[in-house]
């Protein structure tokens, strides 16, 4: 039914597969407006990757590399959006994906799980069958996490999450890699690396790097790291914006 030649084609693309997700009892309710709100983000910055996210993509990827128990935490957004490549970076570093919902009901988690099991993700945590732990001073359905997951990780990917998660995962000592369009989010302030770019360009790119940093040494990848600082990176973001408009 989509028009390819529309002006507007591949967010169209992006919004069916937000509606069909909804659908299909994968998305919340509040995700399309959460959709909404990284829509307006995504054409302030240009709908493009900036060369400032593009290195702090290869930041994160240098993270992902270096740290022992990277995990890649998933709720129903990131789903509708990325699910497939979300499945190739687990694929890629051998890393469990762990399904973490804010508006979590069991046919939500039971859904979201098909999608990832049908991909082939050998490692799927935080399904009703897990054995979970609460986050020290985290309130609500976001705060329990799977002991063979989050609990353990030292490096946590959080994609388009609200709230205060990001602060309480920081505060035990995680890092947090985060993807948000917003770079005023209180997520986005709180994580250590966050990636001010859309979900959808994000994932490609950072498969991208992972593969290419992976012939790097140790060294490298931590002086790559060192040299990152996240305040810098949000500031540029923000000024990336007020450029295009000046
Ligand atoms: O699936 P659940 O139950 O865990 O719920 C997920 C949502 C996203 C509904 C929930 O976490 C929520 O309400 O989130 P917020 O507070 O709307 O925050 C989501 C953030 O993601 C916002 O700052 C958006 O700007 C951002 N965002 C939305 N779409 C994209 C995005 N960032 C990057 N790429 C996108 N495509």
């Amino acid at each position: 039914m989509l028009n390819k030649n529309h002006p507007r084609y591949q967010s169209l693309v992006y919004r069916d597969k937000i509606v069909k997700a909804h659908e299909n009892g994968i998305l919340a309710d509040s995700g399309m407006i959460a959709h909404g709100r990284g829509e307006t983000f995504d054409y302030l910055i240009g709908e493009k990757t900036t060369d400032n996210s593009q290195n702090t993509i290869d930041v994160a990827a240098c993270y992902f590399l270096t740290s022992k128990n990277p995990v890649l935490s998933v709720n129903g957004n990131t789903t509708a959006l990325v699910s497939e490549e979300i499945a190739q970076l687990a694929d890629l570093l051998d890393i469990p994906v762990e399904i973490n919902l804010y508006y979590r009901t069991p046919e939500r988690i039971v859904n979201i799980e098909k999608v990832y099991r049908d991909l082939g993700v050998k490692n799927i945590l935080g399904t009703d069958d897990d054995d979970f732990i609460d986050t020290p001073d985290l309130d609500g359905p976001r705060s329990p996490v799977s002991i063979e997951g989050i609990k353990k990780a030292d490096l946590v990917f959080i994609p388009l999450e609200d709230g205060d998660r990001a602060e309480k995962l920081y505060a035990l000592g995680k890092d947090i890699v985060n993807v948000d369009l917003n770079p005023l989010s209180r997520t986005a302030q709180t994580s250590t690396v966050t990636i001010v770019d859309n979900i959808v360009r994000v994932m490609p790119a950072l498969i991208k790097s992972v593969e290419k940093y992976s012939n790097y040494d140790n060294s490298d990848l931590q002086e790559k790291i060192d040299k990152f600082n996240n305040k810098v990176n949000l500031d540029t973001a923000i000024h990336d914006i007020i450029k295009r408009f000046e």
